[in-house]
């Protein structure tokens, strides 16, 4: 159901945009638009994306977000989101990440895969999800949720494009069936101390059933996922708060380590 009309929704995603390329808090749109549905909410979130097409930046992939028990309960949501992957979100691994083009930025550890066939339909299974997958590898992502002291709910965080902002992928990849997605471990460090430890499971029992579950996301909008897409499957461990000068490792049983520093 929607109930915004196409003025309101291109208002709205020039307001949620803005803040994102000047790195400003704003307060969450249900404020304001307390009947908005999640419908309305993903309208936004592609006219945003259709505005920064226009200006000529790519889209590269998709993320899942609010996948993990841990962040649904961190969050106080109940059900995961979705965004877009713009091609300067992306940043190599050892990264210097500028913390001032962003507002309250946290990361968190996350399985990504490269897909080899197109997934599309309200019921795609974890297995057609594994046969249609390429190469697994890991990836931060630093979110950056545009909204006052992450005071939001999953309507809001929809149209915001699911806070995404910066992603780090791994130098290593793995097939498919090279080890059981949901019993590999993950340890994040920040500083030298251990924050956040967690296994693929986290991610809705199998990072798979997040691509799963992305594919009946799109096929509400007749959308499909296409062969050769990247897809950040959702946070393993809770986000964690990051600042100037601290400095992140995860390290990923069978795949490797990431690090960044923020600056
Ligand atoms: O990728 C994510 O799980 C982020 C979802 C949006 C909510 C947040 O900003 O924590
Ligand atoms: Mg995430």
């Amino acid at each position: 159901m929607r109930t915004l009309d196409q003025n309101t929704v291109e208002q709205l995603a020039d307001h949620l945009e803005k803040a994102e390329l000047e790195a400003y808090e704003v307060t969450k749109i249900t404020d304001d638009y307390p009947d908005m549905t999640f419908t309305d909410a993903t309208d936004v979130q592609w006219q945003i994306r259709r505005n920064k097409e226009a200006r000529g930046v790519k889209m590269i992939g998709m993320k899942m977000g609010l996948t993990s028990w841990a962040k649904m309960e961190q969050m106080g949501v109940e059900q995961p989101c979705y965004g877009f992957l713009a091609d300067y979100f992306s940043l190599p691994d050892g990264a210097e990440v500028q913390t001032s083009e962003l507002i309250h930025p946290k990361v968190e550890a996350e399985l990504a895969l490269v897909t080899k066939k197109v997934l599309k339909g309200s019921n795609v299974t974890i297995q057609e999800v594994l046969d249609a997958t390429d190469i697994v590898v890991p990836a931060v992502e630093i979110i950056d949720s545009r909204y006052k002291d992450f005071k939001f709910d999953i309507t809001s965080v929809q149209a915001d494009n699911s806070s995404s902002t910066r992603f780090v992928v791994g130098s290593r990849s793995a097939a498919p069936d090279a080890f059981d997605w949901s019993t590999l471990g993950v340890v994040m460090l920040k500083n030298g101390e251990v924050v956040q430890m967690g296994a693929g499971a986290a991610v809705l029992d199998h990072p798979a059933n997040s691509v799963a579950m992305l594919a009946k996301m799109l096929d509400e909008r007749d959308e499909e996922i296409p062969a050769g897409s990247f897809i950040m499957t959702g946070g393993i461990t809770a986000a964690v708060l990051v600042e100037p000068g601290d400095s992140i490792v995860v390290r990923y049983q069978h795949l490797g380590d990431i690090t960044m520093t923020f600056v």
